[in-house]
């Protein structure tokens, strides 16, 4: 395991890469060129300019989070052949510089889904938060301009604004878009990237659906132990696996989180390890990483990763505002450090039992 933060790099983030080497444990980052619009091809210069930016710092690439998918991949239009070959040629330049590991996802439209951005606790943190009632009386231009309004000034991660501007246009285009459609589409773009990967030793990880059930009418394909092991036998090779967002399959309280881990020995390549709080169906808010701040039990997350053998990196995923840090929400440095400390204590403690077990029975 490796213990990583996401950077969104120099530009866009609040958070310094010198900030994130003095965080006890922290080896990598999770980065990307944010500033490439999904479809377009990631120049090897670039990459290895960011690859240098990082290791100066004294930290490495861990993997990529994300290179964005085209609505047309997604959408299974003809120009989709185009953008796959730009997709390969991206993977093909991450592979010639040593980078192994791609997180990405599958959601129509949107990326994740929080009706409140800056949600205060009793204690004055403040998190995001998600209430089904509100997604269900705003029509999604709305729901788009709301969300830009409240981000700090900052640009999230699947809301980018080129996008945002097409809304009316993207949800045409996938009227006749159906899961079916939207899960062939899936499967046809990972048998057309499959051999550069395997060039290369590149995992893809698919990032599960946020919240895990259709928003807006949209289809939505990755929510349950069920749906990714069904992505996992439709391209069964160990190139097509997961990244294991506690938080996204989470938001479904039915889903048994370490039973998804446990599911999927091998396929598991990246985990976002994070905790919310459920109040009712569909109305939660992120919580701290601690076990007993929220819902989840992060020790039997932990654990299914330790005792699934799990060999990539961690990140902490959404953090809480705290001690009056402005940033992307959800992307501050201090909660997201705690996060950090916390997971590695309990890994620490975990191998150590383990040791401790197995050299009582040498
Ligand atoms: C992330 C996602 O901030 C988040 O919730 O986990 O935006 C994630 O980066 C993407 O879905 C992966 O493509
Ligand atoms: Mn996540």
């Amino acid at each position: 395991m490796q213990m990583t933060l996401r950077w969104f790099g120099e530009k866009f983030d609040s958070v310094k890469l010198w900030q994130i080497r003095q965080i006890p444990g922290v080896t990598g980052v999770i980065t990307t060129l944010y500033d490439i619009p999904a479809g377009e091809v990631w120049p090897i210069e670039r990459i290895k300019a960011l690859q240098e930016e990082v290791r100066e710092a004294g930290l490495e690439i861990a993997g990529i989070e994300s290179v964005n998918i085209h609505d047309t991949i997604k959408i299974g239009s003809e120009e989709r052949e185009k953008y796959i070959d730009n997709y390969i040629e991206t993977l093909d330049n991450l592979g010639q510089c040593g980078i192994k590991l791609v997180c990405y996802n599958f959601m129509p439209v949107f990326d994740w889904t929080r009706t409140d951005l800056a949600k205060v606790r009793p204690d004055g943190a403040t998190v995001l938060a998600y209430d089904q009632k509100v997604v269900d009386t705003i029509d999604p231009q709305t729901f788009f301009d709301q969300t830009n309004d409240n981000s700090n000034g900052f640009v999230m991660p699947g809301w980018e604004p080129e996008r945002l501007a097409k809304v009316k246009e993207l949800f045409k285009a996938y009227e006749s878009v159906d899961e079916d459609t939207l899960f062939n589409n899936l499967v046809y773009f990972l048998k057309r990237i499959q051999g550069v990967c395997e060039k290369w030793g590149i995992k893809m990880a698919i990032h599960p659906d946020d919240p895990a059930w259709p928003v807006f009418n949209l289809p939505r394909i990755i929510t349950s132990k069920e749906k990714i092991l069904k992505l996992m036998k439709a391209v069964d090779a160990p190139f097509n696996g997961l990244t294991f967002c506690a938080g996204s399959f989470g938001s479904n309280p039915n889903n048994d989180l370490p039973g998804i881990i446990r599911a999927l020995p091998g396929r598991v390549h990246f985990a976002h390890v994070r905790n919310l709080h459920h109040f009712a169906p569909g109305v939660f808010e992120e919580a701290a990483h601690l076990s007993s701040d929220g819902t989840f039990d992060l020790y039997e997350i932990v654990r299914a990763l330790y005792e699934t053998g799990f060999d990539g990196p961690i990140r902490p995923d959404h953090g809480r505002a705290i001690w009056g840090e402005v940033s992307m929400p959800g992307y501050g440095l201090y909660d997201r450090a705690l996060g950090a400390e916390y997971i590695l204590g309990l890994w620490e403690a975990l191998d150590k039992s383990e040791k401790r077990l197995c050299s009582k029975e040498a």
